[in-house]
C-alpha cells in the first residue's frame, strides 16, 4: 500500500496518536513536580468535561494549583526567586501545550466516533417507493381506446346521471317498451335514471355535431341487478359510432373485425349474426372463435367455439332523424361491448365480483 494514502485516509478517519511533548534532559531534571503529577492525571482525561475540570484544576486564575505555586514566590528569599519563577514559568507554559495536544487528541476522536456513527453503507440497496397499479378493466378499456384512437376515433364522455329522453326516447324506444321496464333500470326520479348504457353520450354527441362522427365511449353503466359471478348492478360498457355519407354494413364489418384481431389475436375468426336492437336496423351480434380453443370447444365456450363479444348494428333512420341528421345523406353503424365481460374472457376470470372487491392480492397480478 502507498504511504501517502494510508497517511491521508488515518488523518481523515482515525483518531491521530499525537508525539508526547519532547523535553530536554535539562528540563527533565530540572522538571517540577506537579509536572508528573499533571501528566499522570492527563492520561485519564478521554472526555471535554474532564479536560476542562484538570484545566482549571491547574490554571484557575484563583485557584489553580500553578496559579498557587506563583502566589508562594513571594516567600523565597531573592536569590531562590528567579530560577523557582522560572521553573514554574516552563511549567506553565509545558502544561497549557500539553493541555492544547489532548484538547486536539479528544476533539479528533470525538470527531472519528460521530463519523463511526453516522456511517452508513452506499452499497445497500435502497427502499422502493411501493407503486400501484393499472386496474384490470381500466387497462383493458385503454388498450381498447388506444386500438380505436390509432383507426382515428376519438373518445367522448358523458353523465352517468340521465334524462330518460337520451337514455330512451332518442334512442327509437318509446314509453312501455321491454328494455324500459324498471326491473332493469335504477330511476332516480320519473325524468332522472343511472344510464343503463352509453348511448345517450352517442345522442349528445350528433346533437352537438354534424357528420363526420367517428367516437367510442367508455364508461359505467348501471342495471336493477341482483349481484352473481356474471352480474353486477354497475358494470362497464364501450360502445361506438360512425356516421357520414355513404357508410355500409361493409364498413362495420371490417371496423370490428380489424378491431377484434387487433385486441384478441390475428388468428381471431370474426361472424356477424342477425340480432335486434331497437335503435338499429339491421342489428347484429358478434362472435368470435374462442381465444382459447381456437373454435374446438372448451370450458370457457362451453363446447360451442364462438363467443360472443359485442352487439352492433346500422343505426336506425328514426334515431339519426331525432338528432336532426338527414337519413336520406347520412347512414351509420354503432356497437356496445361489456368491458368488464371481455377483461373476464382476456383474464380468464371466472367471477366477475373479483374486478369490485379490491383485494390486493388480486389486483397486484395486473
Ligand atoms: C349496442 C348494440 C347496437 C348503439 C347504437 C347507438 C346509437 F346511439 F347510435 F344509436 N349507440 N350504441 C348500439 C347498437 C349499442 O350495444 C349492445
Amino acid at each position: 500500500m502507498k504511504k501517502g494514502r494510508a497517511f491521508f485516509i488515518s488523518s481523515l478517519f482515525l483518531p491521530v496518536r499525537l508525539s508526547p511533548l519532547k523535553m530536554t534532559t535539562a528540563m527533565l531534571e530540572n522538571a517540577h513536580p506537579l509536572w508528573e503529577q499533571f501528566r499522570q492525571e492527563l492520561q485519564s482525561v478521554s472526555s471535554l468535561g474532564q479536560w476542562t475540570q484538570l484545566r482549571d484544576r491547574y490554571l484557575s486564575r484563583q485557584r489553580g494549583l500553578i496559579t498557587l505555586e506563583v502566589k508562594k514566590l513571594g516567600r523565597l528569599s531573592a536569590e531562590e526567586r528567579p530560577s523557582a519563577g522560572q521553573r514554574l514559568n516552563v511549567l506553565k507554559v509545558q502544561v497549557e501545550k500539553a493541555l492544547e495536544n489532548h484538547y486536539q487528541l479528544l476533539k479528533e476522536q470525538e470527531r472519528f466516533r460521530q463519523l463511526q456513527s453516522e456511517r452508513i453503507d452506499v452499497t445497500l440497496p435502497g427502499y422502493y417507493p411501493r407503486r400501484g397499479r393499472i386496474h384490470p378493466l381500466r387497462r383493458i378499456q385503454r388498450e381498447m381506446e388506444e386500438i380505436f384512437m390509432r383507426m382515428g376515433f376519438q373518445v367522448a364522455l358523458g353523465p352517468e346521471l340521465e334524462w330518460d329522453y337520451y337514455n330512451f326516447e332518442a334512442l327509437n324506444m318509446p314509453p312501455g317498451h321491454p328494455a324500459r321496464d324498471t326491473q332493469d333500470t335504477l330511476y332516480i326520479t320519473e325524468n332522472l335514471l343511472l344510464r343503463t348504457h352509453t348511448s345517450p353520450v352517442q345522442i349528445r354527441t350528433m346533437q352537438q355535431q354534424p357528420p363526420p362522427v367517428r367516437i367510442v365511449v367508455p364508461g359505467k353503466v348501471f342495471r336493477r341487478d341482483a349481484v352473481d359471478a356474471t352480474h353486477s348492478p354497475m358494470f362497464h360498457q364501450m360502445e361506438g359510432l360512425v356516421v357520414d355519407a355513404g357508410i355500409t354494413f361493409a364498413d362495420l364489418k371490417g371496423t370490428l373485425e380489424a378491431f377484434l384481431k387487433e385486441l384478441f389475436s390475428p388468428q381471431t375468426r370474426v361472424r356477424f349474426q342477425p340480432s335486434y336492437f331497437p335503435f338499429v336496423e339491421p342489428g347484429a351480434e358478434v362472435v368470435i372463435s374462442c381465444i382459447f380453443c381456437s373454435g374446438t370447444g372448451c370450458r370457457v365456450c362451453k363446447q360451442n367455439g364462438w363467443i360472443e363479444v359485442m352487439g352492433a348494428g346500422m343505426v336506425h333512420p328514426k334515431v339519426l332523424q331525432k338528432v336532426g341528421y338527414d337519413p336520406e345523406t347520412y347512414t351509420g353503424f354503432a356497437w356496445g361491448m361489456g368491458i368488464d365481460r371481455i377483461a373476464m374472457l382476456k383474464y380468464q376470470i371466472d367471477d366477475l365480483r373479483i374486478f369490485f372487491e379490491n383485494d390486493v392480492r388480486f389486483l397486484s397480478q395486473f
